[in-house]
Parts: structure tokens; C-alpha cells; sequence
């Protein structure tokens, strides 16, 4: 047995032990999954992405170049790799040639920016950082040069299209041996939090729980080698990878279509091109999905089943769903930090439209509690805490977090506030985390807070939630400023400046004198969210 890799937090030997019994964990990586599947259909094709179609076989290939020019740079076990890449094939033999060494990819979102990659960069020392060359308007590669800049254990860009002055993906070749393979019980990767605290917190997978996860969502969604997976969210989220998303398709042997836009025209077109079967969706996209569908009339024919998370999902939209695309809906509730709750395919309508579902196993441990940790009976609101096969039991290099959002048993605190059915599925009823949920991408006010503390015209700033017909929350600064002549634009074009992603920047920002406070004297998000609430309403 290896050590497991600094920094992280193992899960107990007890658990683990009883994990293997229970063939929760099975011993296999995520590269084993891969040479299997050539093993057993390697002319069958496995992804789709503009005009390249490759076969189990060509990814492989493809593997293989990548995996051997990797080690020749140097790249090796335990080595961090930010990966920045939109939806493309490539997404794919990158992060297979980094499993096949053991080397660690960081799934960076392609929205995120200077002061998000870098920060990944220089918490993880990692080694190397991968990109396209452009995406969606935007150039990477001025933004790699900044972030080397500053991120003294980058030795490598590497850079998928036109290199510009780094190196390029497509190119490099090499025959250096490969070293051993990973163990399955080592970290295969990083996930992001959504996060709640000042910096962005990483997430350590091992190849076992995610592949336990993988295996369990692959046979709720019932994939198999038939099944056409429509990739739209970002590749590396772990709603669209593992969900049972890409990896799911790959462990049964279907195919992968990456989508690099969720626009109603290139999905439709793909989904009747390719004749996609299974998507995954946050819900702002549902109506304008349906809406476009009705006017466009496209072949949806062959989409059997459409599932929605991230975000709250309204079961008055749940229900136009079903009833306009005529497919099955299935709620996910899921975090990247491991447990996913589905409603079951042939779950009662009701279930499926009002709940957010259940657990993969029953060793998904899911417990409602009061503040005090205590136990809460069933069908009452109150925190939910949890500890399975697939979630964590520390964050990456953040011990001083990690006492904070984990119980003293291992269970970790997921910041929602939910109530269990009789039936045991779970429905989210709102947040105790300092959170914003913007359609399924999470902001963390304080993080934001903190670059906005950073501006010297801002004496003090608390960050909401507000409600947003759209996306369901957007975000609103109440700043209390230094002076007056600081205006709102001043200070979205700071953020921007700095080099915070888009989603993050705030959508409203109100001056105010002081602010409400709690019993206690704290800042009262609770008053400046109804504040906030109040305002939108009298328009
Ligand atoms: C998924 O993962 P993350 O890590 O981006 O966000 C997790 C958080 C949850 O703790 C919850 O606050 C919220 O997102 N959330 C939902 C939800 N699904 C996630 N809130 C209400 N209803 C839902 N259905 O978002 C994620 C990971 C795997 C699969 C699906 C989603």
C-alpha cells in the first residue's frame, strides 16, 4: 500500500475496509476502465466532438502519445495539472494520459480567470497547465503568460490549437517508457468545492470512489454500450463527468458527444445528428430548451432521458418538461465532494417532479440534523451531513477548514438544508451556507467579499443571494463605501481587472450606510437578502 498523497485525509481504515467488502471498491482505476473497453469494443466509437470521431481504439491511441510525451516533459506521479479545456475530444486523452501516470488533474471551469487559475496553480504547486488556445470569444494563452508569471512551480503550458508561444498538444511525441500505474486507492484528481470560505477549497477523488460512484449513477440510468451522451455543462464538472456523465458512457462502452455550446441550435442539431439518448442539464436551460423546441420543432425522438441539477429545479417546470419533450426527467442532487442523489427512472411521478431524489447505495449514510448535530425526525427541515463510498473526508490542504466542515465521525456538512420523505428521498428546501447558486454555478460571498475589502474606496461589503427569474439567484454587493463618488461600475471593473471569473462578479450593487445586524451584532444576511427582495419586488 502507497501512502495517500499529502495533504489529504484518507478515509478511515474501518470504512475503507468495509467499503472493499462490500465491492463498493473494487480495485480498479480509471485507466483499467479504459484499456477494457478496447479490450472488449475498441471499434467502437466513443466520442464525438466536431469533426472528429474517435473510436475506444484512436482514444486509447491517443492516450498513449499524450502519456509518453507527458513523462518525457517530466510530468509524473502526484504531479498537478491544471486542466482548462472546453468540451473537445482532447478534454478526454488528456485526463486519461494524466490517470495513466497518476499525475493529478485539477479541473479548472473554462470561465474561470487570472486570479482563480492561479490560485489553483500555486495551492497545488502544480507543474503544468493545459488549454485551448481560444474558446467561447476569449484567448488563453495571454492569460497563461499571467498566470506563469506568477506561479513560480509552472513548467509547462501546453496548449491544444495554435500554441502561440508555448508548446503544443497536437505535436509532442515521444517514446519514453511509462512508469507504473497508479493504485486504485490512490487520488486520481481534483475537483472544485462550490465553496463557501475565502479561497476556493479542492476536492481529492481516488480512481475507488469515483468509479464507485460512476458504476452506481451508470445503473440507476440504466447506460449501456446503446446509450449517446450528450455533454453540455463543462466537461470537468462532476455533474457532466461523472453522473454518470462521460466516464459513466465509458465504462459501458457508449458513445460521448461534446457539445461547446448549450445553445438550443447545436444541441438539437447534435441530439437529432447523433441521436443522443441521455443529457444533463442545470435548470436555466430547461425552458429556454423548451421554448426553442417548440418554435424549432426539432427530432428529439431519440432522447430517452433528460436529467436536471446543480440548482433547484421548480416541479412546475419539472412537469413541462415531461409533458413537452415526452422523455423521462430525473433530479440530481450532487456534490462534488461525493455523495449524488437521483430519482429513480421508474420512480412515481410524484417523486420525480417534487423530490431531488436519493442515495446510490444505503452506505450513502445521509443524516438530517439540528444545529447541535442532533438527529431530527424524519420529514423535518435541518442540515444534512454525510459519509459513503464516493465523499470525502478532507479537503485538500485545509486542515483548519476541514474541523469546520467535517463532524467528528467523518461526516461531512454539505451546507444544505433539506427534509427526508417517508420513501427516504430528499427534498432541498434552502442553504445554510454563505453561498450564491447562480443557475448551478456556486459563488462563494466570501471570496468575493474579500477581493471587494481589498479596493480602498470600500470600508465594509456583505454578499446575497437575490432572487432572479432566469436563473433562479444571481448575486448582490451591499457595499459601504469610503467615499461617494465610488460608483457600482468602478467596481465590477475592478473585479474584472483583477482577473475574477465572470459568474462571480456581482449582478447588483447597493450602497448602503450600515448594515443590519443580528442579536449578536453580526452583519444580518438574512435582513439584507429580504432588503434586497423588497427592492426587486417594488419595481
Ligand atoms: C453539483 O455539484 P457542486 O459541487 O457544483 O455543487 C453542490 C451543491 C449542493 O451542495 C447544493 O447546494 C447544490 O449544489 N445542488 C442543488 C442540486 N444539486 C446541487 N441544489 C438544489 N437542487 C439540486 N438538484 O452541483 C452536482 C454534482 C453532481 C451531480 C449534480 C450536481
Amino acid at each position: 500500500m502507497s501512502s495517500f498523497l499529502a495533504h489529504c485525509t484518507p478515509w478511515p481504515a474501518a470504512l475503507a475496509a468495509d467499503y472493499r467488502s462490500k465491492g463498493h471498491w473494487q480495485g480498479q482505476t480509471l485507466s483499467d476502465l479504459l484499456a477494457l473497453r478496447v479490450e472488449q469494443d475498441g471499434d467502437h466509437l466513443a466520442i464525438v466532438s466536431d469533426a472528429t470521431r474517435w473510436t475506444y481504439r484512436q482514444l486509447a491511441q491517443e492516450v498513449d502519445r499524450l502519456a509518453q510525451a507527458f513523462t518525457a516533459l517530466g510530468i509524473t506521479k502526484d504531479d498537478r495539472v491544471v486542466v482548462q479545456l472546453p468540451n473537445c475530444a482532447e478534454f478526454f486523452s488528456v485526463i486519461f494520459a494524466l490517470f495513466r501516470l497518476g499525475a493529478l488533474p485539477v479541473f479548472a471551469l473554462p470561465a474561470h480567470r487570472k486570479l482563480e487559475i492561479s490560485y489553483f496553480c500555486q495551492h497545488t504547486e502544480a507543474v503544468a497547465y493545459i488549454i485551448a488556445d481560444q474558446h467561447g470569444g476569449f484567448d488563453y494563452r495571454p492569460l497563461a503568460s499571467e498566470v506563469k508569471a506568477v506561479s513560480p512551480s509552472l513548467q509547462h503550458v501546453l496548449v491544444l490549437g495554435d500554441a502561440g508561444p508555448f508548446a503544443a498538444l497536437q505535436t509532442l511525441n515521444s517514446q519514453a517508457p511509462l512508469p507504473a500505474p497508479p493504485l486504485a486507492s490512490d487520488v486520481a484528481f481534483f475537483q472544485l468545492s462550490g465553496g463557501s470560505t475565502g479561497t476556493p477549497k479542492l476536492i481529492p477523488r481516488t480512481h475507488d470512489d469515483y468509479i464507485y460512484s460512476m458504476r452506481g449513477s451508470a445503473e440507476i440510468c440504466q447506460l449501456s454500450s446503446e446509450s449517446v451522451y450528450l455533454c453540455v455543462l463543462p466537461a470537468g464538472h462532476n455533474f457532466a463527468l461523472c453522473s454518470p456523465g462521460s466516464l459513466g458512457i465509458f465504462y459501458v462502452g457508449g458513445t460521448v458527444v461534446m457539445s461547446s455550446s448549450a445553445s438550443p441550435d447545436q444541441v438539437f442539431h447534435l441530439i437529432s445528428r447523433e441521436r443522443v439518448t441521455i443529457t444533463a442539464l442545470v435548470p436555466p436551460l430547461v425552458p429556454v430548451w423548451l421554448d426553442a423546441a417548440s418554435s424549432l420543432q426539432p427530432d428529439l425522438s431519440s432522447l430517452q432521458l433528460v436529467q436536471v441539477g446543480g440548482a433547484r429545479f421548480n416541479s412546475g417546470m419539472a412537469a413541462r418538461l415531461v409533458r413537452e419533450l415526452g422523455c423521462t426527467l430525473q433530479q440530481v442532487f450532487g456534490m462534488a465532494e461525493g455523495l449524488v442523489n437521483y430519482t429513480r427512472l421508474n420512480d412515481a411521478e410524484s417523486l420525480i417532479l417534487h423530490t431531488q431524489g436519493r442515495p446510490i447505495s444505503l452506505d450513502d449514510e445521509v443524516r438530517v440534523v439540528d444545529d447541535e448535530d442532533q438527529l431530527l425526525p424524519v420529514g423535518e427541515i435541518g442540515h444534512l451531513i454525510t459519509r459513503g463510498p464516493s465523499t470525502i473526508h478532507g479537503y485538500y490542504k485545509a486542515a483548519e477548514h476541514n474541523a469546520r466542515a467535517f463532524t467528528v465521525d467523518g461526516f461531512y456538512r454539505t451546507g444544505d438544508l433539506v427534509r427526508q420523505t417517508a420513501e427516504g428521498y430528499l427534498v432541498v428546501e434552502g442553504r445554510a451556507k454563505d453561498q450564491i447558486n447562480r443557475g448551478g454555478e456556486k459563488i462563494s460571498a466570501e471570496e468575493v467579499e474579500h477581493q471587494l475589502l481589498a479596493h480602498k474606496g470600500v470600508q465594509d461589503v456583505a454578499i446575497v443571494a437575490m432572487p432572479d427569474a432566469y436563473l433562479g439567484e444571481k448575486s448582490c454587493a451591499f457595499i459601504i463605501r469610503r467615499d461617494n463618488t465610488l460608483r457600482a461600475v468602478d467596481l465590477t471593473a475592478y473585479l474584472r481587472q483583477l482577473g475574477l471569473a465572470a459568474y462571480k462578479i456581482p449582478d447588483r450593487i447597493e450602497f448602503i450606510e450600515a448594515f443590519p445586524k443580528t442579536g449578536v451584532g453580526k452583519v444580518s444576511k438574512k435582513i439584507l437578502r429580504q432588503m434586497i427582495e423588497q427592492r426587486l419586488a417594488s419595481v
